[in-house]
């Protein structure tokens, strides 16, 4: 159940140029079907694929992609590093290559590229938007009750040990204005997995940056193989943890600002 039209023809060239960095390992099937939608719901909207030499070459597909279009470019990295290291190489990439905004997007069609256009219309408003599954509005299709319960209790958790206002912390949807990436100290985090996602909203909000969010029907991978573990969600929690208490006791030190250049 994916949206088959764009939700509004709106441009968004006052918010500069727009970069979505798509993070792929093992994204074969998906690949040319998620750039095509993001080509066609915001044409404006360069794509970055940051991909971790799959070995299923999705690489070589984005090669393809991006010979055909060039607003399509593709960022080949050695091996698998992880989610969060390739969107830090990809949102440096993209800031060194003049981009102003700075899109989260999976690969598998979870994040509905025919949602974007309400991301970036609340971009004008804030400094970071994440999309949500967890406001009035927001849903997940196709997920089992114990990943909704998971997924909410993360949230719910992370919101209450870290204080953050932010009812989906650790969704990966977002669109960062460059000098929020820049003044959350991008360079500083080296979290992985669910506590990327929540260590760079976090570091948002002490920044003192203004982080909306909109809402967004998640839609569960239909192709290719599915990461998620009960390790991963447990060590999330340790860390999330450990954060909050470390918080309380004053041991987390205000983000650094990173220079842009
Ligand atoms: N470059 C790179 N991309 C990754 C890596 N791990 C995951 N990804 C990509 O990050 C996005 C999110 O990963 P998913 O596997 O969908 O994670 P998930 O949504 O938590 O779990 P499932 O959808 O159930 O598999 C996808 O586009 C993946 O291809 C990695 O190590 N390197
Ligand atoms: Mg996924």
């Amino acid at each position: 159940m994916t949206d088959s039209t764009t939700e509004d023809t709106e441009t968004f060239g006052d918010l500069g140029k727009i970069l979505v960095i798509i993070p792929t390992y093992n994204e074969i099937e998906n690949i040319a079907r998620i750039t095509g939608r993001v080509r066609a719901a915001v044409p404006e909207a360069h794509i970055l694929v940051a991909d971790d030499n799959s070995p299923d070459g999705t690489g070589q597909a984005a090669d393809d992609l991006a010979a055909e279009d060039p607003n399509v470019q593709v960022l080949h990295r050695k091996g698998k590093e992880g989610l969060g290291a390739a969107y830090l190489a990809g949102f440096r990439w993209g800031i060194d290559h003049g981009y102003d905004v700075l899109v989260e997007m999976d690969a598998d069609g979870s994040h509905q590229p025919e949602q974007l256009p309400r991301l970036l219309t609340a971009l004008r408003g804030a400094d970071l938007v994440l999309g949500s599954r967890w406001v009035p509005g927001g849903s997940v299709v196709n997920w089992p009750k114990s990943r909704e319960f998971l997924s909410r209790g993360g949230s719910t958790y992370s919101r209450m040990m870290l204080r953050v206002p932010i009812r989906d912390v650790t969704g990966g949807y977002r669109a960062f204005r460059k000098q929020t990436l820049l003044g959350l100290g991008m360079s500083e985090v080296a979290s992985q997995g669910y506590c990327f996602q929540v260590d760079l909203a976090w570091r948002a909000v002490r920044a003192g940056f203004r982080v909306a969010e909109v809402p967004i029907t998640f839609v569960e991978r239909e192709f290719g193989a599915s990461k998620m573990s009960g390790n991963i969600v447990g060590e999330a929690l340790k860390l999330v943890t450990t954060w909050g208490i470390q918080s309380r006791l004053g041991k987390i030190p205000a983000p650094v600002p990173d220079r842009e250049a």
